[in-house]
């Protein structure tokens, strides 16, 4: 069932005609992995278990659709997030809706339920916390590690994004890289730190509010588009493009 998970993500990104990606990740944990039963001791208490959104789930289904190199050298210019970096965000967010419901379809169709959590906007506008964490989620995958910008780093980088869903199916665990706690940034690299328009990392944590301010100054420059609470710098240094 994964092989046939993992083409229905390849063929969905291809399908959408859509230039802006390299090839897609796909990681699944059995719900009964340690990463997943303690998500709400280990990331934040108030975060969901796979059981709350499918009571009687197996396994968890993360993926990441890695951007193309071109998105992130035009987003490393200048202070603000660029046109296309704030278009791509938008599309992608709803791909990866797309990509969720083809593999309901497909998981349906051998009898299995699933549900999913949206890409974004699922968060407390003033703790800047969510209940669902796609990056945890992806981590108890086996996709990534976390660098000193915060974001999960995978294999193919960190620009680009995340999406998870839950299914009754049981899929093998690929949690291999899941007992490695942090992505080892190069030695010396501040990139993210000294890039970060809103100073917001660097002191052993994030300053959400200081980078959400940012994101939000970004999704006035650009009234004509969507909500696009975007910048990004961060994911545009060594660790970006993998
Ligand atoms: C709230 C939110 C924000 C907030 C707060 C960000 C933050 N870092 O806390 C704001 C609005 C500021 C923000 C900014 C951005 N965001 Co945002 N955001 C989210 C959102 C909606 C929820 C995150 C959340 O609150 N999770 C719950 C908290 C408690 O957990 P967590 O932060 O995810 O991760 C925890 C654990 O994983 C743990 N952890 C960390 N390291 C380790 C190591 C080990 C071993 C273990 C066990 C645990 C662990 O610590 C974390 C805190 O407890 C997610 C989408 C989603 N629903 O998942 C996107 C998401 C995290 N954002 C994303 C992105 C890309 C961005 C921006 C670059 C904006 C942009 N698109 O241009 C910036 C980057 C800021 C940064 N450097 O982190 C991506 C990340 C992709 C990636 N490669 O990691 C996500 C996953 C959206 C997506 N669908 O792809 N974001
Ligand atoms: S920019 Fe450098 S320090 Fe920051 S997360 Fe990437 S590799 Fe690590
Ligand atoms: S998204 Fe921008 S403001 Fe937020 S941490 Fe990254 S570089 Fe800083």
């Amino acid at each position: 069932m994964q092989k046939e998970l993992y083409r229905v993500l390849k063929r969905t990104v291809e399908e959408s005609g859509l230039t802006f990606y390299r090839e897609p990740l796909m990681g699944t944990a059995d719900t009964g992995s340690s990463c997943i039963t303690r998500l709400n001791s280990i990331v934040h208490s108030d975060h969901l278990l796979p059981g709350d959104i499918l009571p009687g789930c197996r396994s968890v289904v993360a993926y990441f659709l890695p951007f193309r190199e071109n998105i992130v050298r035009e987003n490393r210019q200048g202070r603000s997030a660029s046109r296309l970096w704030a278009e791509v965000y938008i599309i992608t967010n709803r791909l990866l809706q797309k990509i969720a419901e083809k593999m309901k379809d497909r998981l349906a169709a051998k009898g299995f339920r699933c549900a999913w959590e949206k890409p974004t906007h699922n968060f407390d506008e003033n703790l800047l916390v969510s209940y669902w964490s796609h990056k945890h989620l992806a981590f108890a995958c086996g996709l990534g590690r976390f660098g000193k910008n915060h974001l999960l780093i995978t294999e193919r980088g960190c620009a680009g994004r995340l999406g998870s869903l839950v299914t009754d199916c049981h899929l093998e665990n690929d949690q291999h890289m899941a007992d490695t706690p942090f992505y080892s940034c190069p030695e010396g690299c501040t990139y993210c730190e000294r890039h970060c328009p809103a100073g917001a990392l660097g002191k052993g944590g994030i300053d959400r509010k200081a980078c959400y301010k940012i994101l939000l100054e970004n999704d006035r420059l650009y009234p004509d588009l969507d909500l696009c609470d975007v910048c990004g710098k961060c994911s545009t240094g060594p660790c970006a493009v993998l």
